[in-house]
């Protein structure tokens, strides 16, 4: 069975798009992959984060992944803080990579250019790559699924992959980011030229998973489109509509194509409400679930499972690779 691994962090509301480009994936992934998931917080700590609404955050989200229908039975589901060896892992691998090559990711250069004037960057954000290299190669996946956004960080981490590799011999598997072809980056509803994004401080363009249903049907009805009314998938130059029927394709698993042809000749205003129909259902199942699941001890059980699991293969791997370059002096 092939392997596949990835993590979301805790540093905000679910959004619609983290499901839609990275939860449901996971789900429908489960049955014919071997699924390890965890909750990226350490990752999460690149940006303050006030230590209340991070615990919350954390089991929320937990507690989404497994609303969204992902299992426990099948899936390893774990803290990133609950096995160390990922920090240990990404000292090393931190040590292998250029300032050069870290400067270059877009992630970094987008939080950058967006500092006020007098904000210096944390030195998280610029190593967070390192980080997220010893996530993957510790667990030699197959594949990573993830949004559009984070392709680049596994593309590097393949390339530390291979340095690692043909410097010490072969250790670590070299992964393949899978990015879904619809739904791989989700636009904010009211300016659909950037990322839905949880860390965005406006929420009129972000569908949470936890809103009120009332209210994610309204973000749907006000979002931005252009004044053609011609339902016609075109992301360049029809990015509102052409996000709204990506929404619609993967929510209803109909194709954009059939969507085109089901609804030409109406309007964006009959579109629309259908769409908050289908958005607002799918939000009610997964919240009438995620309300059973966050009482009770459940999660902790579910997380203590997975990070037993889950550190049983990290500490082989770290130790391998301790051996390797010389940290380890046992013969
Ligand atoms: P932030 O906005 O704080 O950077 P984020 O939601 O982009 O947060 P994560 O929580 O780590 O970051 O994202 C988890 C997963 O969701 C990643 O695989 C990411 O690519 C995916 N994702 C995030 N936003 C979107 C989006 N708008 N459309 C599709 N996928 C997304
Ligand atoms: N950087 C990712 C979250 C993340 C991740 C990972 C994803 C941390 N470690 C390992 C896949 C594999 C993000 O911001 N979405």
């Amino acid at each position: 069975m092939k392997r596949m691994l990835s993590g979301i962090k805790p540093t905000g509301r679910v959004t619609l798009g983290n499901y839609i480009g990275a939860i449901k994936p996971f789900v429908s992934y489960q049955d014919e992959y071997e699924m390890i998931v965890f909750v990226a917080n350490l990752h999460s700590m690149t940006i303050y984060q006030e230590p209340k609404e991070l615990r919350k955050n954390t089991r929320d989200l937990i507690a989404l992944y497994l609303a969204a229908g992902l299992d426990p039975e099948k899936v390893t589901l774990f803290l990133q803080s609950d096995v160390l060896e990922h920090a240990q892992l990404g000292w090393y691998l931190g040590c292998m990579v250029s300032m050069g090559e870290l400067s270059r990711m877009t992630q970094y250069k987008d939080k950058a250019s967006k500092l006020g004037k007098n904000e210096s960057i944390g030195a998280g954000i610029f190593n967070y790559p390192s980080l997220m290299n010893a996530d993957i190669l510790l667990y030699d996946p197959d594949y990573v699924p993830v949004g559009e956004d984070q392709k680049q960080h596994c593309e590097l981490a393949r390339d530390i992959a291979e340095r690692f590799n043909s410097r010490y011999s072969e250790t670590f598997k070299l992964p393949e980011p899978l990015v879904p072809k619809v739904g791989g980056k989700i636009m904010d509803l009211q300016d659909p030229t950037k990322k839905m994004s949880k860390s965005e401080q406006t929420s009129k363009g972000c569908i949470y998973i936890l809103d009120d249903i009332q209210v994610s049907k309204k973000k749907i009805m006000s979002a931005v489109t252009d004044s053609d009314n011609h339902i016609i998938y075109d992301p360049e130059n029809k990015p509102g509509i052409s996000n709204l029927l990506s929404i619609y394709s993967i929510l209803s698993k109909k194709s954009i194509a059939s969507l085109e042809e089901q609804y030409q000749g109406c309007g964006y205003g009959q579109f629309k409400k259908d769409l908050a129909e289908v958005v607002g259902q799918e939000l009610q199942k997964i919240q009438d679930r995620y309300h059973e699941i966050i009482q009770g001890s459940y999660i902790d059980d579910v997380l203590k499972n997975g990070a037993d699991h889950a550190r049983y293969m990290a500490r082989k791997k770290l130790a391998k690779v301790e051996r390797k370059i010389g940290i380890t002096i046992k013969k």
